[in-house]
Formats: structure tokens, sequence, C-alpha cells
């Protein structure tokens, strides 16, 4: 029996997660009506157990340093704005060595499995998966505009699990010197799979923006309800005639087909995902630019 106020641990737990309710979505677990996001804690020490399942996770790291997720066997570190993916029925665990509480948030296609009722989970029965592949080894082999010889593909998703924030912010500092805006997303890029230039995620499409300081969007709507999580920076967002202000580490769910429009007060970087991948792969995926 639990005494109240004695903690449960992340693995007594599975993990420690707080499910990001969509108000307009009550009881749904989920912050789109097709994705759910969650923000995980993992303490000093601790351990969330291996396991897999059919549902594709992303992590976007808001707070610690030097936790680490592992993936399929590899290990990667983890630092504030770093995206890393979890690919379907691959085996993951998450731990802390570091002497900080480290927090991300999880966005996972958990309502799209639902939908085709192919959701499916299974433990590894140990807390760790066994680590068989150097750390930076699946960034060093596929995230250098190289890949093996030999590479056939196997998998849907990237065979890259992180996508190190260092490397996409100063891609983003090096085109910002170009200063050509997309008068709709200022500097919009997508993470991909460097096998074949598709998303990074067989369900999830995931991106990072970036808007200089002052910027104002032009409306745009897409049919994919987009989260979008501030990275760096202040702003304010109009969605649907309301008015969202925001600052670093802010989570917003934007519906879909419903008019959106940022404004960066500071220089910002909005990390966001959606499901627009599959939208498109299914063929009911459209966009609109202009007037509100
Ligand atoms: O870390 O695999 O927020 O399976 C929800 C379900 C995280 C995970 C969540 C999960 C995970």
């Amino acid at each position: 029996m639990l005494e109240a106020g004695e903690l449960i641990t992340a693995k007594e737990a599975e993990r420690r997660v707080l499910i990001l309710e969509n108000p307009g979505l009550r009881g749904a677990s989920r912050i789109t009506t097709s994705l759910y996001a969650g923000l995980q804690l993992v303490l000093p020490g601790e351990v969330a157990p291996a396991h897999r399942h059919s549902q594709s996770a992303l992590r976007f790291v808001l707070d610690g340093t030097g936790a680490h997720t592992s993936v399929n066997g590899e290990r990667c570190n983890m630092e504030y704005g770093d995206f890393v993916i979890t690919p379907p029925w691959a085996w993951h665990d998450h731990g802390n060595d570091s002497d900080q509480p480290m927090i991300w948030m999880d966005g996972l296609d958990i309502p799209l499995a639902s939908l085709f009722d192919a959701s499916f989970a299974e433990g590894y029965g140990a807390d760790e998966h066994p680590v068989s592949r150097q750390t930076g080894d699946s960034l060093a082999r596929y995230g250098a505009n190289m890949l093996p010889v030999d590479y056939r593909r196997q998998e849907l998703a990237s065979p890259i699990f992180n996508y190190p924030y260092a490397r996409s912010r100063e891609a983003l500092a090096a085109m910002q010197r170009q200063q050509e805006w997309d008068p709709c997303h200022g500097l919009k890029m997508r993470y991909v799979n460097p096998a074949d230039g598709g998303y990074a995620m067989p369900t999830i499409a995931p991106f990072l923006q970036l808007l200089p300081q002052g910027f104002k969007t032009e409306a745009y709507r897409s049919t994919d309800a987009t989260v979008f999580v501030v990275a760096e920076g202040r702003g304010q967002t109009t969605i649907d005639g309301r008015l969202f202000e925001w600052g670093p580490r802010d989570i917003m769910a934007a519906p879909s087909w419903k008019w959106i429009r940022h404004e960066a007060i500071d220089e910002a970087v909005l990390f966001s995902y959606s499901d627009r991948v599959a939208q498109q792969k299914l063929g009911f995926w459209r966009e609109q630019r202009g007037a509100d």
C-alpha cells in the first residue's frame, strides 16, 4: 500500500508522465484528434524499463541534460532541444545517470494506432535492453550526408535516433543569413529520413522553424492539427482568432483547418509535429495560405 505523499518511482509506474489533455477533447488523452502528448520526468538514478510498441514516439527535450534513451541497443544522450525518435516496434528504455531531473515532451501516434485497432506493446523483461552499438553511431552513419554503401532500407522510420538541437540550430542560424523568409512560416525545416528524404517518422511529421525578431507570419491553415513547442524566444500566436502568448517550453495545439498567425517578439525557434505525413500518404492533406 502506498501512503499519501509517498513517491512512486518511474520504475514502479513504468514511466512518470503528465498527459497533456486538450480541453476540446476532454478525457481522450490526446492533444489533437490523432496525436498524444505528454511530459515525461526521469529523476537522477531512475529507469523507465525497456519495452516496445507499435506506436511511434518522439521526444523533445525540455529540461535537464545528460539523461538518455536507448533505442534498439544504442544509447542517445539527451540535451535541451534534441529531437529523439523511437520507431514503431523498437525496443527502448530511458535512464538518468546525471544529477539533475530531466523532462522531455513525448509525442506519440496513440490515437492513430487505436483508430486502426493496431495497438500492440510488450515489455522486454529487464530494465535495459542490452547496449550493442556505440553512442553516436546512428548519427555518424546516417547523418553526415552519406549512407553505408550497401545500405538497404528496412525500417519505415529514420535510422537516426537523435537529431541534436545544436546541429539543427546551427543550420537555422546559417540559413538565416540568407534572409529568405516564407511569409507564412519564416524559416521552416522538416526533419527527414536521410534514406529517402521523407519525414523522419512514418506517421508523425516533425518540424523546426525560426522566426526572426519582430516577424509576423501571414495567415496559414492546413488539415494537420499541429502541436507547437517553443524552444527559444517569446511571441504570440493567433489561432482561429484567439491570442496565445508564449515563451520557452510552452506547448500549444492548433486544431485542423484553423487560421494560424505567429508573431515573434524575440527571435524564436518553434519545434512542431503533426500527422501531416500520414494524411499525405492517405490523400487527405490540404493547406491554404492567405486571407483569414
Ligand atoms: O516512453 O514509450 O508518454 O510508451 C506514453 C507511452 C511515453 C514511452 C508516453 C509511452 C511512452
